[in-house]
């Protein structure tokens, strides 16, 4: 079966109560290819209200989640407490978590784990930096950040991983569609190593970093490049020919 083109929106620390719901509206009202699926990822503020305004049809995911049930965790939100809020996906391991705030594999493995058993989605990101490139460790880097989520992990039907190079994130260096090509096939080849057959048929692998209007369509050429995860553009109306770049 073919795998369902994927495009996630990651607002980051972006927006205010009007800007996400004109966002809202904005998705709401698009002519968006019904074939692609779309989540979209504001910051935990406003998921409610972007559940409330936004259409079914399009889901919604947290930016991050904790990996303990309840408790004295000061700032944390849990998978509980994302189902109970209709919020049915969440993103792991950003860059921007590991690099800021010093997210170790193992964490975001113990993350990943604790969402995948409470029945939510998780966008699994994993990317190395422009060091590491030249270094040519880039497979080396990304499968070991996997390799530490497939320890805590069995079952992947729920996870879809977004490979995003962290030189391309924000910086307008978007990496060329044969470069994320390479990298994608390296993690389908992992996932039938590493988790199995069904998992290396079935899993999204989507791009991140820089991903705009103009450069979308040659990326979702590519056949292991399953959809996008789209930071600064999603805020944008310009997100709506995203979804449809293989319209
Ligand atoms: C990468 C991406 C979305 P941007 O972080 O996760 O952001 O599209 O702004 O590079």
């Amino acid at each position: 079966m073919p795998r369902q083109f994927f495009v996630g929106g990651n607002f980051k620390m972006n927006g205010n109560i009007e800007t996400i719901k004109s966002i809202v509206a904005h998705l709401n009202d698009a002519k968006a290819d019904p074939n692609t699926e779309v989540v979209i990822a504001p910051p935990s503020l406003y998921l409610l209200l972007t559940r409330e305004h936004l259409r079914s049809g399009i889901e919604v995911a947290a930016q991050n989640v904790f990996d303990r049930p309840n408790g004295a965790f000061t700032g944390e939100i849990s998978v509980a407490q994302l189902k109970d809020s209709n919020i049915t996906w969440t993103l792991l391991g950003h860059s921007e978590r590991r690099v800021v705030l010093q997210e170790s594999d193992a964490f975001v493995a113990k993350k990943t784990a604790a969402a995948i058993d409470g029945g939510i989605g998780v966008i699994l990101c994993c990317g190395e930096t422009l060091e590491q490139r030249e270094a040519d460790k880039t497979i080396e880097i990304v499968t070991s950040q996997l390799s530490a989520v497939a320890k805590e992990v069995k079952d992947w039907s729920k996870i879809v991983v977004a490979y995003e190079p962290i030189w391309a994130i924000g910086t307008g260096k978007v990496a060329t569609a044969a470069q994320a090509q390479e990298v994608h096939a390296a993690i389908r080849k992992w996932l039938g190593e590493s988790v199995g057959s069904e998992a290396q048929e079935a899993t999204r692998v989507i791009y991140g970093g820089s991903v705009s209007e103009k450069n979308c369509k040659e990326l979702a050429g590519e056949k292991d490049i399953d959809g996008f995860l789209v930071g600064g553009a999603s805020l944008k109306p310009a997100f709506v020919d995203i979804i449809n770049a293989r319209s």
